[in-house]
């Protein structure tokens, strides 16, 4: 159908007479299927309702490409100064009119342009018409767009005597449907198209619309009253305002922050400032989208923070009144009239089965969601999409899904190449709301790109320039407000000075970088690290070492690790063996035998120590827990085999065998540390506690259990702790080492044992550097950052390893009364490192870089350098200051790479 249409459109005749400029004699062109009813200049700056006009040629008529078609459209030409472009028009809700503000702007500003009415006439949120007429649907869904353009630049060649140089498409909603429309189905039709807002995956918009009705329309005590919004709206501020480093009532990055509504519950009366049971439910689904009844998500759900602004959730979602909501007329109108053809079918009755109905009926005629956008690029095609992020029509995160279908069709890179996605923070639907929202996307282009979207189209399709940033602006009575929108996924970024209402203020970033770099406090509206839980500001370096910094240790004992219940114990060491001639003569090896309880017959640990030759003095020495016992770090074989469980293995079914010497040496890297003059002392981290649920039983922890107990209460440690403990005991050892250095001991820890090493580090101020290696969740990598392992996901997996607290804040990370920039901050003053791996994306690098870099607030007030960095650093580019942090390429585990910035580290800070 489509190459016939086109074929047919493309046909012109242009009588001999017409050699431009005579508008009269363009009601004889001869337009297939086409009937010109007017062609009149208009001289008297007014026609249709419109005012202002310069003199143009109008010409009206109707289309017809089907025998039920009854298209009507309008094409406007300037008498003078056409610009040489022409401008389709699109159109907002189920169309039924021209629009005629858009032709206006368009003569105005020099363009040829053309509308239609796609093929009806009715009002906006009225589908009666299509009941019985499936042509006019087709009409409605794509033709009559296509038809008119085709129609309108025939007109704007036959009265200039020459084609447009460039044609351009911009509209929103609907008309963003459109848009895509265009680019998808007719490439050819326009050089750029700016496609706002789409309601492009119509059947799965509406979709959520009527299972949104259900949910709460259909059901009196789920209703939500337009009064709750203001409630809601400031619950969704309050957990998510903050995390762009600017409380300005506007979420700069929805996707950076997760809320949950529960707080709103009522516990008395019911009141405009709470929700009921089932109304929170309804809430929640709102937010939580479209899904079938098995739970998979068709369409996604409503972002937050603009729920009760002008032109949010009252008009389109709640209504007045139950079912009184512009998209109960929308779910309802498209059910009845294009799916069912039934007026009195019933929203209530709506099942999965009905939306597949409706998707295998309407989908090829109304969804663009087609990603193949090979031929409107080959053609030199640019789009822009953009939406806003309050948009309470349409949710914005089916634009971005969208956009990366393209990507994932296309690839990222050639997608780049001619599409861009500018989110719009605070921006309700097509415009309007909180943020500023105003950057010329409802008109033809004027001004310039700066901050004109169409006239960033325009230089993009004429001069090959992309537009990476447009500046918006929003007039109020109190002032103006400018902030620049960023080319997804960048986000406007605060520079920490000068007014926040002043675009020049702000950059374009990375949203994690930018929500780490400057937040003075905590990232993603985590808590101030310079505020008591109480409120009171922390500006000495005194209240921070005599109140806050205790107070963090207390909140992580209570919500995370709990509380170490365990004094030094009565740990005994036994000197087990001392070979001074060592790895080839290169090192002192020392092993030692800890009694856990002060008993041969308790838990017990062997601590293997290497010490370099020769060294004249105490020497430095870096510490660290091993996953599969000592033997595993170096293939010596004078390592004592570990005489308890093997890691790989059920506990208790397998000891520790020959053949696994040296197997994790890559990991430890003992000739280099030995070499640069420190020590290494490790400890099979399963002979402190092993490592299952259940563990407990078997290492240090249950000696220090209450009589007749069997657990440790809620906000008592776990696992971690119980291996945290045991590095203090370790220290104590080296305390009592002549050989050993032992106020320079470096403690290193990967991955569970990185979290380790940060709460032994917060616990006991004689590990003089801490080392994070992928410590992710729970570790280096903030809570809040909700990329990789979350807080449920490690609570169901190792339901051992923190305190049964920790559970409570699974997905509601952020009501935390901690994150890991606080626990990051526990090391200051001492040095610290945190490191990521680029495809340990489990791990969250980005939210490990975001913990060190806030960390640099409590650094910076006890006088030393945090990080220094407000960019998260490239690959291999390592940032040393008092806090260290790098990203190497590569999978998680610890390499040679890792060592070598770690050694630098030590000899930055220590030699
Ligand atoms: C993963 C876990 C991480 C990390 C890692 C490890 O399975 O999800 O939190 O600690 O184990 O310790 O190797």
């Amino acid at each position: 159908m489509t190459t016939n249409c086109t074929l047919l459109w493309a046909v012109l005749a242009l009588p001999g007479s017409l050699r431009g400029a005579d508008c009269a004699g363009l009601a004889k062109l001869s337009l297939p299927a086409a009937t010109i009813a007017v062609a009149e200049e208009v001289k008297s700056g007014a026609a249709n309702g419109q005012k202002d006009l310069p003199p143009f040629c109008r010409v009206a008529g109707v289309l017809k490409p089907s025998v039920d078609s009854e298209i009507r459209f309008e094409t406007w030409v300037p008498l003078a100064g056409w610009n040489s472009k022409f401008q389709g028009i699109g159109n907002g809700g189920f169309a039924g009119s021209i629009t005629y503000a858009g032709l206006a702007d368009a003569v105005r500003n020099g363009y040829a342009a053309a509308s239609t009415d796609t093929g009806h006439q009715a009002s906006g949120i009225d589908a009666g018409w299509a009941l019985g007429h499936p042509e006019k649907v087709i009409d409605f869904g794509h033709r009559a767009i296509h038809v008119t353009a085709v129609a309108g630049k025939a007109i704007t060649t036959a009265f200039y005597g020459a084609k447009p140089t460039r044609s351009y498409f911009n509209s929103c909603s609907n008309g963003g449907r459109q848009a895509l429309m265009e680019a998808q189905r007719y490439p050819e039709d326009y050089d750029g198209i700016i496609a706002g807002a789409p309601a492009n995956n119509w059947t799965h918009l509406l979709g959520l619309a009527v299972s949104n009705m259900q949910a709460t329309a259909s059901n009196a005590t789920a209703y939500i009253p337009q009064s709750k919004l203001a409630a809601i709206q400031t619950a969704a501020l309050a957990a998510c305002d903050k995390a762009d480093a600017v409380e300005d009532g506007v979420v700069g990055n929805p996707e950076g922050c997760r809320f949950d509504p529960g707080a709103l519950a009522c516990s008395g009366a019911e009141s405009d400032k709470c929700l009921t049971a089932d109304q929170l439910k309804a809430l929640r689904k709102l937010y939580d989208g479209y899904r079938d009844a098995k739970g998979k998500l068709l369409y996604p759900g409503y972002s937050l923070g603009g729920e009760a602004e002008q032109g949010g959730w009252g008009p389109w979602i709640t209504g007045n009144a139950p079912e009184k909501s512009l998209l109960f007329a929308f779910g309802t109108g498209f059910y009845r009239n294009m799916v069912f053809s039934d007026p009195n079918w019933d929203y209530r009755k709506f099942t999965d089965a009905d939306f597949k109905t409706a998707v295998a009926k309407t989908a090829s005629m109304l969804d663009s969601t087609d990603p193949d956008l090979r031929r409107f690029k080959a053609r030199g095609g640019k789009l822009i999409l953009y939406h806003g992020w309050c948009d309470a029509a349409i949710p914005a995160q089916a634009v971005i899904d969208y956009y990366q279908s393209v990507q994932k069709k296309m690839g990222a890179k050639t997608t780049g190449e001619f599409v861009r996605l500018f989110m719009v923070p605070g921006m309700q639907h097509c415009g309007g709301g909180a943020g500023p929202n105003s950057f010329g996307q409802l008109g033809v282009a004027q001004a310039d790109a700066r901050t004109n979207i169409s006239a960033a189209l325009e230089k993009w399709v004429e001069t090959g320039a992309a537009p990476e940033e447009i500046i918006a602006v929003r007039k109020t009575a109190g002032g103006v407000r400018t902030r620049p929108l960023c080319a997804y996924p960048k986000v406007a970024r605060y520079k920490g000075s000068g007014s926040t209402d002043e675009a020049a203020n702000f950059e374009c970033a990375a949203p994690d970088a930018a929500a780490a770099a400057i937040v003075p406090g905590g990232p993603l509206g985590s808590p101030d690290l310079l505020r008591m839980a109480d409120g009171r500001k922390v500006s000495t370096a005194n209240e921070w070492r005599r109140l806050r910094r205790p107070e963090v240790v207390r909140l992580f004992e209570a919500n995370q690790f709990g509380r170490t219940v365990a004094g030094r114990g009565k740990v005994v060491f036994q000197a087990a063996e001392l070979e001074k001639d060592a790895l080839g003569s290169k090192a002192v090896r020392k092993q030692t035998t800890v009694l856990w309880e002060g008993r041969p017959d308790g838990a017990r640990g062997e601590l293997l120590l290497y010490l370099p030759a020769g060294a004249k003095g105490r020497v430095p020495v870096f510490l660290g827990l091993n996953f599969g016992g000592n033997h595993t770090v170096h293939a010596d074989r004078g390592i004592r085999l570990p005489e308890v469980w093997s890691r790989r293995a059920p506990f208790g079914k397998k000891r520790a065998e020959e053949s696994g010497r040296g197997a994790d040496a890559q990991a430890w890297q003992v000739e280099t540390i030995l070499a640069r003059g420190y020590g290494l002392a490790t400890m099979y981290y399963g002979d402190i506690e092993p490592d299952f649920n259940g563990g407990l039983e078997h290492g240090v922890r249950r000696q220090f259990l209450a009589a007749g107990k069997t657990e440790f209460a809620a906000d008592e440690w776990g696992a971690i702790g119980a291996w945290a403990w045991g590095l203090s005991r370790i220290a104590d050892y080296l305390e009592s080492d002549r050989d050993v250095d032992a106020r320079h001991i470096a403690l290193m820890g990967h991955s569970r044992l990185g979290k380790t090493a940060l709460w032994a580090g917060a616990q006991d101020e004689r590990f003089g550097i801490v080392i994070s290696n992928d410590s992710g969740e729970g570790g280096a990598a903030m809570s809040r950052h909700l990329v990789g392992e979350d807080v449920a996901r490690i609570n169901e997996s190792f339901p051992h390893w923190f305190c049964r607290n920790y559970r409570k804040y699974a997905k509601r990370e952020s009501e935390l009364p901690v994150d890991a920039h606080m626990l990051v901050a526990l090391m200051a003053p001492r040095p610290v490192y945190v490191a990521s791996a680029e495809e340990d994306q489990w791990a969250d690098p980005e939210g490990e870089f975001m913990s060190a870099a806030a960390a640099g607030t409590v650094y910076e007030l006890l006088g030393k350098k945090g990080l220094g960095v407000r960019e998260m650093p490239g690959i291999h580019q390592p940032v040393m200051g008092t806090v260290g942090y790098h990203i190497r390429a590569g999978k998680h585990a610890v390499t040679a790479y890792d060592w070598e910035q770690y050694l630098k580290f030590a000899d930055l800070h220590w030699k």
